[in-house]
């Protein structure tokens, strides 16, 4: 509604792109943020001087003022319930206005672009990027976006000038569906659910009802087969088109025996598993990736498809292979910043012969127990940050390894050293924890494993993978 006024929660990526939505539909934002000097606000002095600034010391406080606008626009990193809203008041986030805008672009014959949904605790930056560039490689405009990097709302603006993509693939959080109440798409994708994102949603049961909800007014639903919140949701769906798990049907993509294949089809016509670790991609995700994008529409043929996919490389951070020394590998997989990745991480490479380094910022909700129960075949795990001490508790019981680093460089090196005398054949960093007791971002500290393992002691068995 042009004229009236936003409260927009939070200046950071998601806020800075909701303040020029706001000025684009020609509306007047006002910014609140609990933090004094959030990520973006410098930038937002420069490009906006006009836009004000409300630093607050509570959400609740950001909350009491929220009735004074016509409208609440919340950053996917807040949670509704912090602001304690008045009664009446209906926040929405970047996916709903996003929405909303693509919607009125059709309606307005402007596009006809055909979206996306991509969701899940783990593998959807990786399953998005694949999707859209196996799209791309048929000759399709695909783009991929949300999550991943580039908000949703700026993608608009850059198309609303330059032109709308064919295909838009986004990657969503369970805080941006959370804040959305509406958004028709034409596929949506729930790759997996394990718990995550507690303090935001408040229990397990809300964060998976969450997730699920991605099948909400969608007319085809992709399901992964082997994850029981994938396959209850996708029944909302108009359509289902399944993939993984060990009892998929006839021609849907999964991964069986180790390799990437078609269930039914021919060795011949499959990729090894372990072909697709080593570029940092889990089989799982490319077959999620094939399923929807055959669903979208795709026509490569099979081999055409595994041999495109047999030259990608996963994205950062992601079972990162940095470098080899006296016959043991360094993995950089950063982004597992919580216990479920970090548990598929070792049941991709292997916990046998492995050393793994883990632990970082302290979530109420880690038990680690589950861990625990992946961990009893590793050869040791050496363990950092404020979560070492529960990491300790949790794994004390194992016949394996334990001991305890101050920094990124101690723990490579006593790694390495555990490594050197168990025979250990891979030192993996897959922390199963935030970063952000030691680091800005898991990137920064990602980075930081690499550094570690490049300056190790002068080897000059070290080199780039
Ligand atoms: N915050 C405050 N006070 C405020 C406002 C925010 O303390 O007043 C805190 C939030 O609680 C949060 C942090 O600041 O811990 C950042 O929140 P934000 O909403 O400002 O985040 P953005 O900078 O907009 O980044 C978001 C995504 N981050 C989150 O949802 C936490 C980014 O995903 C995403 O790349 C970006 O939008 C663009 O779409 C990052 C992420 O960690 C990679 N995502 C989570 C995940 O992948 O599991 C959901």
């Amino acid at each position: 509604m042009s004229g009236s006024t936003v409260l927009i929660v939070g200046m950071g990526i998601t806020g800075m792109s909701m303040v020029r939505h706001a000025l684009g539909c020609g509306r007047t934002p006002v910014v609140a943020d609990t933090r004094a000097n959030p990520p973006l606000l410098a930038q937002l002095g420069a490009e906006f001087p006009q836009v004000e600034f409300r630093h607050s010391d509570s959400f609740a406080a950001i909350g009491a003022v929220a009735g004074d606008f016509d409208e609440v626009w919340i950053s996917s990193g807040v949670s509704p319930a912090w602001l304690q809203l008045p009664s009446g008041c209906t926040p929405c986030g970047d996916l709903q206005l996003f929405g909303e805008s693509c919607l009125q672009a059709q309606a307005q014959g402007k596009t006809r672009a055909r979206l996306i949904l991509i969701t899940g605790t783990n593998g959807k930056s990786t399953c998005a990027t694949l999707t859209a560039g196996r799209l791309a490689a048929s000759g399709r405009r695909a783009v991929a976006i949300g999550n991943i990097g580039v908000p949703l709302l700026d993608s608009l603006a850059r198309w609303q000038s330059d032109g709308w993509p064919e295909i838009i693939v986004a990657e969503v959080s369970s805080y941006q569906l959370a804040l959305r109440s509406r958004t028709a798409a034409d596929i949506a994708c729930l790759l997996n659910v394990s718990p995550h994102h507690l303090s935001w949603h408040g229990s397990e049961r809300n964060y998976a009802a969450v997730k699920r909800s991605v099948y909400e007014q969608v007319a085809v639903g992709v399901f992964n087969r082997a994850d029981k919140h994938s396959v209850k949701g996708a029944t909302a769906a108009g359509r289902q088109v399944g993939f993984g798990g060990s009892d998929a049907r006839e021609g849907e993509w999964t991964v069986q025996r180790g390799m990437l294949m078609r269930a039914g089809a021919s060795p011949a016509d499959a990729l090894p598993a372990s072909a697709l670790l080593r570029i940092g991609i889990m089989p799982e995700n490319a077959a999620a990736a094939f399923a929807i994008a055959e669903t979208a529409g795709c026509p490569l043929a099979d081999d055409a498809s595994l041999g495109w996919l047999s030259v990608q490389r996963g994205l950062a951070h992601r079972l990162h292979h940095v470098a080899s020394a006296s016959g043991i590998s360094y993995i950089d997989d950063s982004k597992a910043t919580n216990e479920a990745a970090a548990i598929a991480a070792l049941a991709a490479v292997g916990a046998e012969g492995t050393v793994l380094i883990a632990g970082g910022d302290c979530r109420p909700d880690s038990s680690f127990a589950r861990l625990a129960k992946a961990a009893c075949k590793l050869a040791g795990a050496v363990l950092l940050g404020d979560s070492a001490s529960a990491l300790s508790k949790a794994l004390a019981d194992l016949p394996i390894c334990l001991s305890q680093a101050s920094d990124m460089n101690q723990a490579v090196s006593q790694a390495s050293a555990m490594a050197r005398k168990l025979g250990a054949r891979r030192v993996l960093l897959s922390p199963a924890c935030p970063s952000f007791d030691m680091f800005s971002n898991f990137g920064e500290r990602g980075d930081a494993f690499a550094l570690a393992v490049r300056s190790m002691g002068g080897s000059d068995e070290v080199h780039a993978a």
